[in-house]
């Protein structure tokens, strides 16, 4: 068997990828022609390549490496649980110390009544399980017919067929056949880019109460829930207007539906609180987890779910019918436990709240001094910056959605920085140890890298608004 290390000449990883390695949401093909940057190592906030670069890595992997890469007690503790209990299921009857006592660590921390623990492998997963759940729910309390599901477009929910569905991602749809029946879609609380002449404000109420509108539409005896990420991520971390949540809370708590809050990317720390509906001040029966519950050492996810659900699934009198191979996995589950500890015995969020976000905050909005920055957006460290031809008008480029963001993430990357780009959106969520030394070399990568991509637009005529 061919060993691969990291020791090969990058071509050739590059050629092995290309030939043997799908990539998720890439075009193989544009890939192949490429070749993927390879990453070797990571360290705090610093990721190497194959090349040897050293990356600031402003999205934290994919939103997920919330204590910064290499942290040693982790992987100790993942070694001492695989001698120990490597696997075992949390079917028939059975349990294991890692699954009770990360469950319980779960309830303490989140809010409320959110006191009952439901593993998944993934973020995905754990939406496929909410759809389950909630549907059960409404059966089991003799209201069979609540079964639709309202989310909104633009969200982020995952890619299995039930995450996929319950996100609202254009693109996600137009393959394969989706949404799966059942879940429909209201607009996005995105003032910057659909609030035409609107106050925040009053953008945000309207937006709110197309909830509102649809539940009446489709009949609140046929509504089961309400989905949304109390801040949207991977669709360009869009900050709701002050008034949305309470609006939205308002219509779930009259209409009598059940709010789910998809806490994949808003959870542990992200937002300045453990959790993003403590920060939009909302009261969730639901919360999906995932990534910053393990900081991405190992994969996991799963549903926080309030007494009222759980109890009533708990005293249906047969089982529910549901659940993975990898439910509460012991390794997966003592490598979040510790994530766990790490953030609460080192006060990483007091540390997002007190130290880095202030100290970003400030830099972040200085940006909207540079030519092609309209708004700047930052929550604890979720953030993001819209890129615009013209502030006065919040215009568009003239150019097809995305290319100009597209340009400065690769600026960006030239210059050893993740930041990503949704669209003509650039968005940040950084490890959240981030120092603010680092946050000095980040904006000055950023910097660079915006004053690059504006002299590259300039020259091709890019700068013309739509
Ligand atoms: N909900 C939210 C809010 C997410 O951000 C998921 C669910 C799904 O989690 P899993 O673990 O199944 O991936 C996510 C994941 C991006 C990007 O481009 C974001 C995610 C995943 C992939 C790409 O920003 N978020």
């Amino acid at each position: 068997m061919t060993r691969i290390t990291n020791h090969m000449p990058t071509r050739e990883l590059q050629a092995l990828d290309a030939a043997h390695h799908m990539h998720p949401f890439t075009d193989d093909g544009a890939l192949a022609r490429k070749g993927a940057r390879i990453i070797t190592r990571g360290r705090g906030v610093w990721l190497t390549d194959s090349e040897g670069h050293e990356i600031l890595d402003a999205m934290a992997g994919l939103w997920c490496v919330n204590i910064g890469y290499g942290r040693r007690e982790i992987a100790e503790i993942a070694a001492r649980q695989m001698e120990e209990l490597c696997y075992y299921n949390t079917f028939f009857q059975t349990s294991h110390v890692p699954a009770i006592a990360l469950a319980t660590k779960i309830a303490e921390l989140a809010p409320g009544d959110l006191n009952h623990v439901f593993y998944a492998g993934s973020g995905s997963e754990a939406n496929d399980t909410n759809i389950r759940l909630v549907r059960r729910y409404w059966d089991l309390k003799g209201q069979p017919e609540r079964t639709v599901i309202i989310s909104r477009r633009n969200a982020y929910h995952g890619s299995t067929m039930g995450g996929a569905s319950l996100g609202g991602m254009a693109g996600m749809h137009a393959q394969g056949g989706l949404p799966i029946p059942g879940i429909v879609h209201i607009g996005q609380p995105d003032w910057w880019s659909e609030g035409g002449d609107m106050t925040p404000a009053e953008f945000g109420l309207a937006r709110a109460r197309e909830l509102e509108n649809k539940i009446r539409e489709i009949g609140p005896e046929r509504v089961a829930a309400f989905i949304g990420e109390p801040i949207q991520g991977a669709g360009g971390v869009i900050v709701p207007p002050e008034t949305y949540w309470p609006e939205i809370q308002r219509i779930c708590d009259d209409y009598g539906i059940l709010l789910i809050a998809d806490e994949v990317i808003t959870g542990f720390g992200r937002t300045g609180n453990w959790f993003g509906s403590q920060t939009m001040g909302i009261r969730p029966h639901i919360m999906t987890i995932a990534k910053g519950l393990s900081s991405g050492y190992a994969p996991i996810g799963g549903s926080i779910v309030c007494d009222e659900v759980a109890g009533t699934i708990a005293a249906a009198g047969e089982d529910f019918n549901h659940g993975y191979t990898y439910c509460g996995h012991p390794v997966a589950a003592s490598v979040a436990l510790k994530n766990l500890e790490i953030l609460e015995e080192e006060r990483i969020i007091d540390h997002v709240r007190d130290v880095a976000h202030p100290y970003l905050a400030e830099k972040w909005q200085g940006l909207t001094a540079h030519p092609l920055v309209g708004e700047a957006k930052l929550v604890g460290l979720m953030g993001s910056i819209a890129l615009t031809p013209d502030k006065e008008r919040r215009a568009r480029f003239a150019s097809e959605p995305g290319t100009v963001g597209y340009r400065c993430r690769e600026r960006c990357f030239a210059n050893d920085l993740v930041m990503r780009h949704v669209g003509d959106r650039m968005i940040i969520a950084p490890p959240l140890v981030i120092t603010p030394e680092e946050i000095d070399i980040f904006i000055e990568r950023a910097t660079k890298s915006l004053d690059e991509c504006y002299a590259g637009l300039k020259a091709d005529g890019l700068l013309r608004a739509a």
